[in-house]
């Protein structure tokens, strides 16, 4: 095999992230605008994660994909759009700067591999990591650098603050062709050290409503929708930034369950209604504030979003004790939601 032959293989790894001020809702389906910005944190990279794998060879007929070792349509819309934005930013860089880079390989067709080592489409947001780390690997074998969130935006909106570290947001923009809508970080990964993320998981299954049409849906029906984008998400997001600067736990805490609330609130005032929160969730937000009650501070903050699964976020000496309560409330190794509805009454 001469050297062109050879595949060229990349593999890179992209974190979930997990929205303290939602997304839901957009104003532009193709491009992928949302109708209020967002603000996240983006868990380590050795924690809930994508590790995808592009080989690219002139002997490969075609782009081909596999999520988690099966194989998944390539045309798909936004893998698509993720795809022809990589190698456009790849041709205008040869042609702008480097005319001597590899043209050939720009014509070359991929392979794509991508492993979650988490639950997907469980409301773990498994898209989000997946674009982030299909984007951002794409450009390294393509080698494209620079702005990537806009891209990864087009393949899933909350892939954008995936390609930060630390404390991200996603800043809504004006603009018709969403050039100004991109993820900025706002604190950098070793800003709140102490900070702490423990997933609750109440269920691992497929969710019955999916994001994309769940929001359309919302967007289509719910004026409580619209007055939040409208009303409440901006003032939020200027409250968040400033409690996560000054890392005011209380602060950060309780806007987080109030947005997470504000969310599956609209997700009821959406027509016909769709209910994320399970009787699990229901039982582990109680759990929350007697826990907080008891302590006469807020200690302890969940997040939940499109499934049951709570995101607890609290400090790191507060961890051992709350996952006690926790174990305690919902001991492991029981069909939780069997054994509640099992007990008698
Ligand atoms: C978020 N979620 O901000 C919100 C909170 C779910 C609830 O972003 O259609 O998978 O691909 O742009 O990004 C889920 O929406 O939807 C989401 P698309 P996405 O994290």
């Amino acid at each position: 095999v001469n050297n062109m032959d050879k595949p060229k293989i990349v593999t890179c790894t992209a974190p979930v992230n997990i929205a303290v001020i939602k997304y839901w809702g957009k104003r532009n389906e193709d491009l992928i605008l949302p109708i209020n910005s967002s603000l996240s944190v983006t868990l380590h990279q050795d924690q809930l994660k994508t590790t995808t794998t592009v080989a690219t060879s002139r002997s490969f007929p075609e782009d081909r994909i596999w999520l988690n070792g099966k194989e998944e349509d390539i045309t798909h819309p936004r893998l698509q759009s993720c795809l022809r934005e990589i190698r456009r930013l790849a041709r205008k860089r040869r042609n702008d700067e480097d005319p001597s880079l590899d043209s050939t390989g720009l014509s070359h067709k991929v392979h794509i591999c991508s492993i979650n080592n988490f639950p997907t489409a469980a409301g773990l947001a498994s898209s989000a990591a997946g674009f982030a780390c299909l984007v951002y690997t794409l450009a390294r074998v393509f080698g494209v650098e620079g702005e990537l969130s806009g891209i990864a935006r087009q393949g899933s909106g909350s892939a954008c603050r995936s390609m930060y570290g630390g404390f991200v947001q996603w800043i809504m923009g004006d603009k018709d062709d969403g050039k100004d809508s991109v993820a900025q970080q706002v604190e950098p990964e070793t800003h709140w050290p102490e900070l702490r993320i423990l997933v609750l998981v109440a269920s691992a299954e497929r969710k019955p409503v999916g994001s994309t049409s769940g929001m359309q849906t919302s967007v289509q029906t719910s004026c409580l929708l619209k007055h939040r984008a409208q009303s409440v998400v901006p003032e939020r997001m200027v409250e968040m930034t400033d409690a996560v600067r000054r890392k005011d736990f209380p602060a950060f805490a309780e806007l987080t369950m109030k947005d997470s609330n504000q969310f599956h609130a609209t997700c009821l005032d959406t027509y016909p209604p769709i209910f994320y929160l399970s009787s699990v969730s229901q039982q582990v937000i109680s759990l929350v504030h007697r826990y907080n009650r008891h302590y006469g501070e807020t200690r302890v903050a969940y997040t939940f979003d499109a499934g049951p699964n709570a995101v607890i976020f609290t400090l790191e000496q507060h961890v051992p004790e709350f996952v006690r309560v926790v174990q305690h409330f919902f001991p492991p190794d029981t069909h939780t939601e069997d054994f509640i509805q099992g007990l008698p009454v």
